[in-house]
């Protein structure tokens, strides 16, 4: 074998073909030719009747390797490549049996389904998550896997993207047999069982294509799900049109027809986006000073100050993850609130079939309620979740200060005020974090950690590494007013109040950006967070608003009058009680005359005009953010709209999105604005100098990696 990508050892008369290319046994240049090579050399050798082909590591084949995609966009390679090598597979004379463990997703899938057998671990997952990418398989999943599972499991799991579990992948066909125990040797024993038995061909299987009728209901319900759960996404219904190709073509047509669509999604701007969130996701682990080796610090038991709705949400995150949790708050009737919400959660997750009532009861029973402090000395760390006011903190702070034993992490899960302030409360400011949930904390999954000025490497090391084990995003961020999303978020919703004042309708600006893919539009998201909690912070920094600058008026005016959104069943909207919103023409009224007392005559304003001042109001904090470095990367600023902001992830992220319409454009825009409405449109200095040098923010962000 001329390289060590894959190697051929004999168990026997069974030949074991081992794909050996870390991390994830990437499908990149080599393992194919690697693979055909030891089929060559197993069908050419008379004492081998067999073949397993598994992978060395923690898993089989995550797919084609992402990274060379680009060799396709640039032209160098025709198309997957893959699909010569699959049919030399499933043509070998002598029966090959796949072994999977750990992950068989995408081009592993269709590499497995192109082999005669398949036999898994049970803790084993097969996918086609390509969809995710913003492709679709491009190997022959989509003509194979309704070959094997059925049309609609295929459909299912080509659209969609998510991955199914070995016991679901043998109920379907997909794999033959699990295998306890040690994988290699079951699916050799497997092999020997097979060895005199005619190799099945995956691509000649039909008896479970269906019927047209059967089929049309079929495509129907999942193109109708596709345009409402992954809306204006072209993938999905790309690979509904493959799955459907492949009932209606002979299997060859159908893998030219999934080619063409694999080969025009590749090239979309949804995929560019959608694979820079994917890498994305995983750069922002890394953070340049703080090295994978850097110490962690245990965190098996922790405490959380506050049950409110964040510090109730806060404490099932823990206990998600098995780690017990004193829910401590100030009088029983509070505490009581709280645990009644938490068990509400969790019977809402029993009766929608998320968790058992089992499970939801051993998650329940690692939240120890508590009135007193007694406890914190042993836990390793605490999140304190209480009334965002800086002077409460402080004293929540020094008595955590007092309580709690050396080494144990403090964290706050404040969303605008400085941590330094907060540290500034105790004799132990290196212990001192920020770890800013996002309501409803048991949900959404981005945790922005802020890191203050002298919290110490292995307490972010530690944070970092614990947000993964909590199912979160985390995101290391620095210490400034809002962090980064919230600070962010101001001049987006400034600018949805602005352009109800100059006369847009309500609804049509959350239309606008509804229909730009936002999970929702600025002004619902207000009502559903509550107006109330941005008018107590302006009132609390009313003294830090820079004099002159226009300050929108309108939630300030709908809050003195008590409508703070879906909480008081009225504020931009007005809700039923399942808090369902409709128009309020009372507050359209209102707002006009609000407009002519301010001296705002109305005027018709487009969607164009609506999205870009909202979404280049994101953009251009966004570069005042990432050159004063509160950000690491744009990446990081992209990767906390998606998880954290409802920002669709196939436009890639606010920064992405920017870079993909040319910074130049967007600076023309904003100088626009700036001419337009005022001084709060003044171009951040980093957009001016990356829009005159025709560079993007990642530029900026491979330029300063490369610096650090
Ligand atoms: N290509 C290139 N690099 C990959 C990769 C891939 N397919 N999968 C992972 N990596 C890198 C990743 O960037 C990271 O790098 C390291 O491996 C560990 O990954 C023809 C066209 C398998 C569940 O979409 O879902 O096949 O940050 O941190 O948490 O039809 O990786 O260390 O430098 O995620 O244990 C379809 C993508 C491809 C699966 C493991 N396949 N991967 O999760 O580790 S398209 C996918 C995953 C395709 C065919 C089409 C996960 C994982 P670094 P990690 P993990």
């Amino acid at each position: 074998m001329n390289n060590n990508l894959v190697e051929l050892s004999r168990d026997g008369e069974i030949a074991v073909i081992l794909i050996n290319n870390p991390p994830v046994n990437a499908l990149g240049a080599g393992v194919p030719e690697g693979i055909a090579e030891a089929i060559e050399k197993f069908v050419q050798d008379s004492q081998l009747r067999a073949a397993v082909l598994m992978g060395a590591g923690k898993s089989f084949v995550a797919g084609a390797d992402i990274k060379e995609f680009g060799k396709i966009t640039s032209g160098q390679r025709a198309g997957s490549g893959l699909g010569r090598l699959l049919s030399k597979l499933e043509e070998c004379p002598k029966p090959i049996v796949t072994a999977i463990h750990g992950s068989a997703f995408g081009g592993g899938l269709e590499l497995a389904m192109a082999t005669h057998y398949r036999v898994a671990s049970p803790t084993a997952q097969v996918g086609q998550p390509e969809v995710k990418l913003g492709i679709i398989p491009g190997a022959g999943g989509t003509q194979r896997l309704p070959r094997l599972a059925g049309v609609a499991k295929a459909v299912e799991m080509c659209a969609e993207g998510n991955p199914i579990n070995a016991a679901d992948a043998l109920q379907y066909g997909i794999v033959d047999r699990l295998i306890d125990g040690d994988l290699q040797l079951g699916a050799a024993e497997f092999a020997r069982e097979i060895a005199e038995k005619p190799a099945p061909q995956t691509r000649a299987r039909s008896e479970r294509l269906g019927s047209p009728e059967e089929n049309a209901q079929i495509f129907a319900v999942a193109r109708q799900n596709a345009r409402a759960k992954q809306r204006n996404m072209a993938a999905p219904l790309a690979a509904i049109d493959a799955v459907e190709a492949a009932t209606t073509m002979p299997f060859e047509q159908g893998c030219e027809y999934e080619q063409k669509r694999f080969i025009e999604c590749l090239f979309s701007e949804q995929s560019k986006a959608l694979i820079h969130v994917f890498f994305g996701e995983r750069e922002v682990a890394k953070i340049p000073d703080v090295p994978k080796q850097t110490a962690v610090l245990p965190v098996s038991s922790v405490a959380v100050v506050g049950a409110g709705t964040m510090g109730g949400g806060i404490a099932m995150v823990f206990a998600n993850a098995g780690i017990p949790v004193l829910l401590k708050e100030v009088d029983q009737p509070a505490l009581d609130r709280g645990l009644a919400n938490i068990r509400k959660n969790y019977d809402y997750s029993v009766s929608k079939g998320r968790l058992t009532q089992q499970a939801a009861g051993k998650r329940l029973a690692l939240i120890q309620p508590t009135l007193r402090f007694e406890g914190f000395s042993d836990v390793e760390m605490v999140v304190e979740a209480v009334f965002e006011g800086m002077e409460l903190k402080k004293q929540v702070f020094a008595e955590l200060d007092r309580v709690c034993k050396r080494g144990t992490i403090l964290a706050s899960n404040t969303s605008t005020l400085s941590i330094d302030e907060i540290a500034s409360a105790t004799s132990r400011a290196e212990f001192v974090i920020g770890t800013h949930f996002f309501s409803p904390a048991n949900v959404m999954r981005l945790l922005e950690i802020v890191r203050g000025r002298a919290t110490s490497k292995e307490v972010i090391a530690t944070c970092m590494q614990l947000s993964k084990k909590l199912g979160k995003v985390g995101v290391l961020v620095g210490n400034c007013m809002g962090f980064v999303g919230n600070r962010m978020f101001g001049p987006y919703r400034r600018e949805a109040q602005f352009l109800v004042e100059e006369g847009a309708p309500i609804e049509a600006v959350d239309q606008a950006l509804f229909d730009f893919g936002m999970a929702m539009g600025p002004l619902a998201t207000g009502d559903l967070a509550g107006l109330d909690v941005g008018w107590r912070i302006r009132k609390e920094h009313g003294h830090l608003q820079a004099l002159g600058l226009r300050q929108p008026f309108a939630e300030d005016k709908l809050c003195e009058l008590g409508r703070f959104g879906q909480k008081t069943g009225a504020g931009w909207y007005k809700y039923d009680g399942h808090r369902r919103a409709t128009v309020d023409p009372a507050v359209a009224a209102l707002m006009r005359e609000w407009s002519t007392q301010a001296g705002i005559p109305p005027r018709d304003i487009s969607a164009e005009e609506i999205v870009d001042r909202c979404i280049y109001g994101l953009v251009n904090e966004g570069a005042r953010i990432l050159e004063q470095g509160y950000a690491l990367r744009a990446t990081d600023i992209d990767i906390i709209y998606l998880y954290g902001y409802g920002f669709p992830a196939y436009r890639g992220g606010p920064m992405w999105y920017a870079d993909r319409v040319g910074l130049d454009k967007v600076y023309d825009r904003i100088c626009e604005f700036h001419r337009q409405f005022g001084a709060h449109w003044e171009p951040a200095p980093l957009l001016k100098e990356l829009a005159a040098q025709q560079k993007t923010f990642s530029d900026f962000q491979s330029e300063r990696g490369a610096a650090a």
